[in-house]
């Protein structure tokens, strides 16, 4: 049998962090409908699925979390108040342009009369500088609020928590859910405590996560505006998958993207139509990015939304 999302919450104890999280959301949303902001919560990366309590393995979703923190930086550029729900250890706004070794070759160390001076090479400080004064605004400006998941289970919660945080700013909410999150899992029940013996070939059954954009479109911010991701490999399947969620879960958008072409094309399908965005090779190799196009046309979107819904009340 399948397991209901109210069955999920209850067989599943919130994470160790969760109060706090919860109040750090309420509050962050409060300070935003204070100051009449409209505020998006963005997900990314990939939740794992334990196979032991005491973990030392897991089952992971792909997902490095560039759509995500991309977004991030471009709502945040056009006013919107962002929180950065993402895998732990996942690509981050803002520090994602410095990942790896990126950082380190942008700075030299010179040494005179005994003093060491680091410094950033000058080729780079442009760049930095734009980086950074953005980041110090989002910051300074109380803009962006980033929480952190691994585990399915940590991903459920805190989106729930989320989403209550999220219910008194009606229309003005976004939900822009880009994590890539598990379709299957082991209930915690089921789960061995003690690292998997490797003696012989474990069995391992999953059972199907609660499609949790059910509860949440319906039940959690029925008001809000609320945009899904589907992911496929297989693009026979692409559209039409995406359109049967949209019309399963009656929310606003679903993007559609293939995981071999994400960085270059997207598909907003709507209620009205099948929308392509799509990036040259030569914009890929200026650095353009796609997730510039996704947010200008869902802010053009969301505004009617909000005229729409504005006008019926
Ligand atoms: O994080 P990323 O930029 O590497 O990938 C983004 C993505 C492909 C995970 C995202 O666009 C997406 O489709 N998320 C939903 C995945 C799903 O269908 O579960």
């Amino acid at each position: 049998m399948n397991t209901t999302w109210e069955d999920f919450y209850a067989k599943h104890p919130p994470p160790q962090d969760f109060n706090q999280n919860e109040i750090l959301l309420k509050t962050f949303v409060e300070r935003q409908l204070k100051k009449d902001k409209k505020v998006v919560l963005i997900t990314s990366g990939g939740t794992t699925i334990p196979l032991e309590h005491n973990t030392v393995r897991f089952v992971d979703n792909f997902s490095a979390g560039t759509r995500g923190s991309a977004s991030t930086e471009y709502f945040l550029e056009n006013g919107y108040a962002v929180i950065f729900m993402y895998r732990l250890n996942s690509l981050e706004p803002f520090s994602r342009h410095f990942k790896g070794q990126k950082l380190l070759d942008m700075i030299d160390v010179s040494e005179q009369n005994g003093k060491s001076t680091i410094t950033v090479l000058p080729q780079y400080k442009e760049k930095l500088m734009k980086i950074f004064c953005k980041y110090k605004e989002a910051l300074n400006q109380d803009k962006l609020l980033q929480v952190t998941f691994t585990t399915l289970s940590e991903y459920l919660w805190l989106l729930r928590a989320a989403c209550q945080a999220l219910t008194c700013l009606k229309n003005k909410a976004i939900l822009y859910l880009a994590a890539a999150v598990s379709d299957f899992y082991i209930p915690s029940n089921e789960l061995s405590i003690h690292k998997i013996s490797s003696s012989g070939p474990p069995t391992i059954s999953l059972q199907l996560v609660p499609k949790i954009l059910a509860p949440l479109v319906s039940l959690w911010v029925p008001q809000a505006f609320v945009v899904s991701f589907k992911l496929e490999t297989d693009e026979n399947l692409l559209i039409s998958k995406a359109r049967n969620a949209l019309n399963k879960y009656k929310h606003n958008l679903v993007i559609a993207n293939m995981l071999q072409t994400r960085k270059q094309q997207v598909t907003i399908v709507s209620q009205e139509d099948n929308y392509v965005i799509s990036l040259t090779n030569d914009q890929l190799n200026k650095g353009e990015e796609i997730e510039q196009s996704i947010v200008s046309v869902l802010i053009d979107k969301h505004q009617t939304f909000i005229q729409s819904t504005e006008k019926c009340n």
